[in-house]
């Protein structure tokens, strides 16, 4: 390990991190099949997906769960959030985003001022919600028993200031993610309100899951585009695109090649959604050098030596391993 990465260690063994998450959840019994179907690459063979289900995730790269996430749940995560925003909790680790357009205004302690939360792990709270057991169901059909919560957020998408500055570009996931295999890899992401095309909902090209890793950069808008917001080089405009309109506590749950985005918020309220990636234990860390993610690496690397007060020998794996959490099972790889 990196010096760098022995003091990111360091900081993160000082992390009070509450028993009870750290346990994980038994792993559910997945059903054996002596010789799975050619065909299945994306889905292992479980008892939970219909076969209509694991068929339109192999085909398309996504799935919508409807009503998955009780009100219950949604309304705790929202109030998580209000304290968080009113800066009544301070959580290690998490990132307060606030949109282009927001971000020099003058600052109120106030979920007004904030875009999005990300890396959300240590809070107990809202890291509930990676660890939601209807929610692991389906994820193990796709990573397998042994589950690493790897990224977390909230978005709260503001009203558009007028300058687009709401829109989240085309992009795909696995452009921040220096571990593989992408086929173990899935988000989850959870309407915390009714969603629809006029508050920005998310936007899919089915069947993109089965190519690969484009190039991407910070798209060129007028209005400025947010921090982190990278998007696909190219990609063909002509590709058939769903608007997923979702209710509150649909959950989507889509590939990390698979190419999305959002559209802008035309309404006055804030649009909220709850996500998180998950990964298969099992899976491995790559270099990134000399591929398309190097872009990537070097802004992290960026942030994380200003944030942490570490050298340039910080990699982007480094980074990732001690964000990444056990859900369920054991951590194995990861
Ligand atoms: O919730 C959204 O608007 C898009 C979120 C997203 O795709 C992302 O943050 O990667």
């Amino acid at each position: 390990m990196s010096r760098a990465a022995n003091r990111l260690q360091l900081l993160i063994n000082h992390l009070d991190r509450s028993p009870a998450l750290l346990h994980a959840s038994p792993v559910s019994a997945l059903a054996v099949s002596s010789s799975p179907p050619q065909t299945f690459r994306y889905t292992l063979d479980n008892e939970l997906l219909t076969p209509e289900q694991r068929l339109f995730y192999e085909e398309n790269g996504f799935i919508v769960v409807k009503n998955l996430v009780s009100d219950a749940d949604i309304e705790r995560f929202r109030s998580a959030f209000e304290r968080i925003c009113k800066q009544e909790v301070k959580i290690p680790g998490l990132v307060v985003m606030r949109d282009v357009a927001i971000a020099k205004s003058e600052f109120v302690a106030d979920q007004k001022a904030v875009s999005k939360l990300q890396d959300f792990q240590e809070d107990p709270e809202l890291f509930r919600y990676c660890a939601l057991p209807q929610i692991l169901e389906y994820v193990e059909c796709i990573t397998g028993p042994n589950i690493m919560a790897m990224h977390t957020m909230l978005i709260n998408k503001p009203p558009d200031a007028g300058k687009k500055t709401s829109r989240h570009p085309m992009h795909q996931d696995l452009h921040y993610f220096p571990f593989r295999p992408a086929d173990r890899i899935v988000c989850a992401w959870t309407a915390m309100e009714a969603i629809s095309r006029q508050n920005g909902c998310l936007v899919v090209l089915p069947g993109t899951h089965t190519g690969t890793l484009k190039e991407h950069d910070y798209p060129t808008w007028e209005g400025g585009v947010n921090k982190m917001y990278h998007g696909v080089r190219d990609y063909d405009p002509q590709h058939p695109r769903v608007h997923l309109e979702m209710a509150k506590g649909d959950t989507v749950f889509f590939h990390p090649l698979l190419i999305h985005g959002s559209g802008m918020n035309r309404t006055q309220g804030f649009r909220k959604a709850i996500s998180c990636h998950y990964a298969s234990a099992d899976c491995f860390y790559i270099d990134v050098k000399g591929t398309t993610q190097e872009n990537i690496e070097k802004e992290v690397k960026e942030i994380a030596s200003r944030r942490y007060d570490v050298d340039d020998s910080i990699t982007l794996q480094d980074v990732w391993a001690l964000r990444g959490r056990l859900v369920q099972g054991e951590r194995t790889t990861l």
